[in-house]
């Protein structure tokens, strides 16, 4: 009889996804959706299902290795972890004697997005040493800031409360790509009468099934977001109840908004006039209303304050007031752990440093590793992330990786182009061989796993690596060899009324627990928001509208005339699958408008290079009206090693930051498109 094991799906997803794992003799058979899960409801998306795969290819690493090669060329030998560690714990050693340990930098972000493998262990660790810490800004940081600014809290709609909506807007959301478990809710409510609106410059899989696909011009959100202000208040569909009780700023945002006319923001949205209007009497007059806000909408120089005054509407309208209005970006702050207990940053005080370190900014890791000094980055060690794929500057990235002088550690499952630069790869386990706590950013479950699979081979968790190398490295805090157990106690243990009655041994016995909040969650029908008096901030500073440089209204347009964006890849999680053979297929086109094709002598199937100033990359050209004109969009994220010249996407993309939090601008980027030979 096969056994059913549980565990939670660890990828950078929102749905954080309740899994049941079938096993015989030891070995995985079969992965399904919990169907007693409230939000997975029995099913995952295609990747997952297919996980297995995975977890069982040949292509897993199951052995420490070393360098034998130039840095990128990939040629490895096996070595024991016994040398590994003590190979890495003297460089480490040596280079914080030498350069100071903030010359340590450590690298990652969501691979895992488990709590104790991905801001654990590994946190103590680079505290205790006094390494730099890492500005984790490469996906949402500028859309935390922008919620944050106007909410106060990153609290949002639940998924099921989905189905009391009359009207639905993705928002720079491609629901049933990445977020798949919000859908059987949005079809329930679609069923029950409700609209379902996409507002997207890519007609993905999402917007070819809503009632209305808004094309917009990538970037130019804000500006939408203003003029529906501007017709919201000239035509007194404001809440002015819910405003004057629960909101400040009302009357600065009313006197910016009245600059943005339909007439105006339609140049720069590439949206009719009279679509705007309607689209904000709808807005305002269907109730309840929400808003699905996904990180598309962020990627770009504008992107932190578009989120601000997209999150400003509900507040506005008092959508909050209803179950099923208000708007959803993320989940995540609702889960009050510890984390200041778990990743312990005091630690530092107790190292070499004695102070809190640098902070280097994720997005700009070619920066960081060709530029920085004081003193310059002499190891990296990365986990949980691919870099070398995902990073915005690659062709700095790559030039940092290959520094002669760079020691780098990658903890992997898979040969990635970071690994390739590795001077030592440490063989990691997948989220089905450690156990870990999981919160969400798209539901309120929190959710415990233990391990479902052996670790194969002489695989390792991060839990344990780090414990490993603070031995090595003579560190003898016992909190660097604390339990995973008792880490999870820790998180658990923050007082707040949210986890109340939430214990590990509950987690064990149940594997997913919802949150401690009141039952109908409405966060904000009364306020509760983070400005003074649990008012929302509605104040316009920095709000107005200026198209960015790399955009088509902005200045750098000339050689490089069409926008590129860079969205997801149904099929993939950013890099983590782009081994596979069909995925990079899905991940090697560009569509473009017809029009602009045909300016260019493209057909569909074509070869094309796409280039500006930065770099070169090659795709097949697809004409098939995804975008609007000026706009081409290419999925991500391929493993550049995979490409011609090893230019993978990121080649083409600016390491500038967004307006606020200081993130990546992955969709905001000129181009320009040629054929070229097979
Ligand atoms: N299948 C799959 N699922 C994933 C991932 C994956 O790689 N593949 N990645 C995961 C990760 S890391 C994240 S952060 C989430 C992200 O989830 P989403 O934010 O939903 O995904 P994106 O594709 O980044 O962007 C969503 C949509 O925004 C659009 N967009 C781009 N620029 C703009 C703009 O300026 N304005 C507007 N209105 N829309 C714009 C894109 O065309 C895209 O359709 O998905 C997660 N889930
Ligand atoms: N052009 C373009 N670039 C993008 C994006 C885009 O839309 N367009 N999206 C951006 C966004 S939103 C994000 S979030 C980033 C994502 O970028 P990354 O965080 O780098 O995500 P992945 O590419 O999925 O790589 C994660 C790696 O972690 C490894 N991993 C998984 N679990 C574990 C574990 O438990 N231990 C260890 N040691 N390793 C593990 C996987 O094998 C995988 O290689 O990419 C960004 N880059
Ligand atoms: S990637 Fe997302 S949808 Fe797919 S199984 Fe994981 S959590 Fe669920
Ligand atoms: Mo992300």
């Amino acid at each position: 009889m096969p056994e059913i094991r549980h565990s939670v799906c660890a990828l950078d997803c929102p749905d954080a996804c309740s899994l049941l794992v079938q096993v015989e003799e030891g070995r995985g058979t079969k992965l399904k959706g919990n169907p007693a899960h409230p939000v997975t409801r029995g099913f995952l998306c295609g990747k997952v299902t297919r996980y297995l795969e995975r977890e069982y290819s040949p292509d897993r690493l199951l052995h420490p290795l070393k360098r034998a090669g130039a840095k990128g060329e990939g040629k490895f030998t096996r070595i024991s972890w016994d040398e590994a560690l003590d190979t890495i714990a003297a460089r480490l050693k040596r280079v914080a004697q030498e350069w100071g340990p903030e010359a340590v930098l450590p690298y990652s972000y969501a691979g895992s997005m488990g709590l104790l493998n991905a801001s654990g262990m590994d946190r103590r660790f680079f505290h205790r040493i006094g390494a730099s810490r890492l500005d984790r800004t490469i996906c949402a940081s500028a859309g935390a800031a922008g919620l944050t600014q106007t909410q106060g809290y990153r609290y949002g709609v639940a998924p099921e409360d989905f189905v009391h909506s009359r009207l639905i807007i993705a928002w720079g959301a491609n629901v049933l790509t990445t977020n798949v478990h919000l859908w059987p809710f949005i079809v329930e409510a679609r069923r029950a009468g409700a609209k379902f609106i996409v507002i997207d410059p890519h007609r993905n899989k999402t917007a070819q099934t809503a009632d209305q696909h808004q094309f917009i011009n990538p970037g130019s959100d804000k500006a939408l977001a203003l003029g529906m202000m501007h017709v919201l208040f000239r035509d007194g569909l404001e809440d002015a109840d819910y405003l004057s009780r629960y909101a400040t700023g009302v009357e600065e945002l009313r006197d910016l908004a009245r600059e943005y006319t339909p007439e105006r923001v339609a140049v720069w949205t590439g949206i009719n006039p009279d679509t705007i209007i309607e689209l904000a009497r709808e807005y305002a007059n269907t109730r309840p209303a929400v808003i699905r806000l996904n990180y598309g909408v962020q990627r770009n120089p504008n992107g932190g304050t578009a989120v601000q005054a997209i999150t400003m509407l509900p507040v506005i309208t008092g959508a909050w007031r209803e179950l099923g209005g208000g708007m959803q970006l993320s989940t995540s702050q609702a889960f009050t752990l510890d984390r200041p207990a778990l990743e312990m940053p005091e630690l530092q005080q107790r190292s070499a440093l004695g102070r809190e370190a640098r902070l280097v900014n994720m997005s700009r890791l070619g920066h960081a590793l060709t530029e920085l000094d004081s003193p310059p980055v002499k190891a990296l060690v990365v986990y949980c992330s691919n870099p070398g794929a995902v990073a915005p500057d690659q062709v700095r990235v790559q030039a940092g990786l290959a520094r002669e002088d760079l020691f780098t550690v990658v903890l992997e499952q898979f040969q990635t182009d970071t690994a390739d630069y590795a001077d030592i790869v440490l063989p990691s386990t997948t989220f089905l061989e450690h156990t870990d706590l999981y919160t969400a950013y798209g539901h309120y479950h929190l959710q415990l796993a233990r391990p479902a699979l052996p670790a194969p081979g002489e695989t390792k968790s991060n839990v344990e690596v780090f414990q490993l190398l603070a031995r090595r490295m003579g560190l003898e805090d016992s909190c660097l060899y604390e339990s995973e157990d008792q880490m999870v106690r820790t998180l658990l243990a923050s007082g707040h009324p949210h986890l109340e009655g939430i214990t590990l041994e509950r987690l064990d016995a149940e594997h997913s627990v919802r949150l401690r909040l009141p039952d109908p969650f409405l966060p904000f029908a009364e306020g509760g928001f983070g400005g003074p008096d649990g008012k929302a901030r509605l104040e316009p500073a920095g709000l107005a509208y200026v198209p960015a440089p790399e955009s088509r209204f902005g200045t750098e347009k000339g050689t490089y005339p069409l926008e590129l964006i860079t969205p997801k890849a149904h099929d993939a999680m950013n890099s983590t699958f782009s081994y596979q053979d069909e995925l990079d297929a899905e991940t090697s086109v560009v569509w473009l408008h017809a029009a602009d094709a045909a300016a260019r002598g493209i057909g569909s199937g074509d070869a094309v290079r796409l280039f500006n100033g930065r770099g070169e990359v090659r795709a097949r050209a697809m004409v098939d009206g995804m975008t609007a004109p000026g706009v081409a969009a290419m999925p991500a994220v391929r493993w550049p090693k995979r490409s011609e010249n090893r230019a993978g996407v990121n080649t083409l993309i600016t390491d500038r930051l967004t307006d606020l939090g200081g993130g990546a601008t992955f969709y905001s980027c000129l181009i320009q498109v040629e054929r070229c030979a097979e």
